[in-house]
């Protein structure tokens, strides 16, 4: 009996990782950012080179963040946020920072450094932006530039041509109060310049200037680690005034289209295949050992992904692996099929 157990043991847990890589990342992503600069008004530059291992204070509200080797780590698992009204989630991982000074008031300018990474598609994405509460909020409202690569599905949703784009945006969001969602979320400004993979020579720079007279937004980017600029953008002028505090943002947020359910990829298949085989011979070895001679039914079937409710896995009568109900963040093994 030993010689089975270990392989069960083995495949039970590749079926429990598949699990937990299907239900807790629809898609696996990871960008870094080497720096970033902000400068208020004629004060001196703040830097944050990401170098010291600790990512305080920045602070990550969703998904994965931290610092590693110089960088800021974006990546997998994010954590879903519907955008209502747009068909599509957002896989969200991110961090704020509030900069010294940096009031709505001020002039101030952002430019962040990215690795080179270009974003895959037919999802990916990451930004950096500036975002402020209007009015008494909770309306917030930000401002900023993404490079994403969406096809048609992700990016049709955005009014946005599909394929590796620089993008200007401004949002006006509601956020939910105690999910990770939006109440609501529209786009009041939104352009976007194509991008050939080639262009991108050396990190990617963003730079968002606002300049506090003019209640003006203006941006700027490069794709060869600041040996020139490029601003294709006309400035904008947010319509709600706002005032006081802005914080930086830093994102990573693959879109989903909403219609994109989570299914059991060929490694899971295989390993659940496998599991079903060993579990029969399980069965009946122990049913030969105690001579109950019980006929196994053939109908061992695994019943599949509820969408996201639940696995329900059952196997003949006698054997009955069941796991029914919201599945959690599945923690390795805490919340896992019980035999
Ligand atoms: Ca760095
Ligand atoms: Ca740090």
């Amino acid at each position: 009996m030993k010689i089975v157990r270990l392989p069960f043991a083995v495949f039970f847990v590749l079926l429990l990782l598949e699990v937990r890589r299907v239900l807790g990342s629809h898609t696996e992503f990871e960008f870094k950012a080497d720096g970033i600069e902000v400068v208020v008004g004629a004060g001196p530059s703040q830097i944050d080179e990401f170098d010291d291992g600790n990512l305080a204070p920045w602070i990550s509200f969703r998904g994965t963040a931290f610092e590693s080797g110089g960088f800021l780590v974006l990546r997998d698992p994010g954590v879903d946020a519907l955008l209502p009204g747009h068909g599509v989630t957002v896989d969200v991982s991110d961090v704020y920072r509030f900069f010294s000074g940096m009031l709505l008031e001020e002039d101030f300018e952002v430019t962040s450094t990215w690795a080179p990474i270009i974003p895959d598609p037919p999802g990916e994405r990451f930004a950096t932006s500036v975002h402020y509460t209007v009015g008494s909020g909770p309306a917030v409202q930000a401002f900023g530039l993404v490079l994403q690569n969406l096809g048609d599905a992700e990016a049709a949703p955005f009014g946005l041509p599909s394929g590796l784009r620089i993008v200007q945006v401004l949002v006006d969001a509601v956020p939910n109060q105690n999910a990770p969602g939006y109440q609501s979320i529209s786009f009041p400004s939104l352009a976007s310049v194509a991008v050939s993979p080639g262009d991108v020579t050396g990190d990617i720079l963003f730079r968002i200037h606002w300049l506090a007279p003019m209640r003006q937004f203006t941006t700027s980017f490069s794709l060869d680690r600041g040996m020139s600029f490029q601003s294709p953008f006309a400035p904008v002028q947010p319509a709600n005034l706002a005032s006081g505090a802005a914080t930086v943002g830093m994102v990573g947020d693959p879109v989903l289209p909403v219609s994109a359910v989570p299914a059991l990829g060929a490694p899971g298949q295989g390993a659940l295949l496998l599991l079903l085989a060993l579990l029969a011979l399980v069965s009946s070895r122990r049913a030969r050992c105690s001579g109950a001679r019980r006929a196994w039914p053939p109908a061992a079937r695994y019943s599949g992904l509820d969408d996201v409710r639940g696995v329900r896995l059952v196997v003949g009568a006698r054997l009955a692996v069941v796991r029914e109900g919201p599945v959690p963040a599945l923690d390795g093994g805490a919340n896992s099929l019980r035999r």
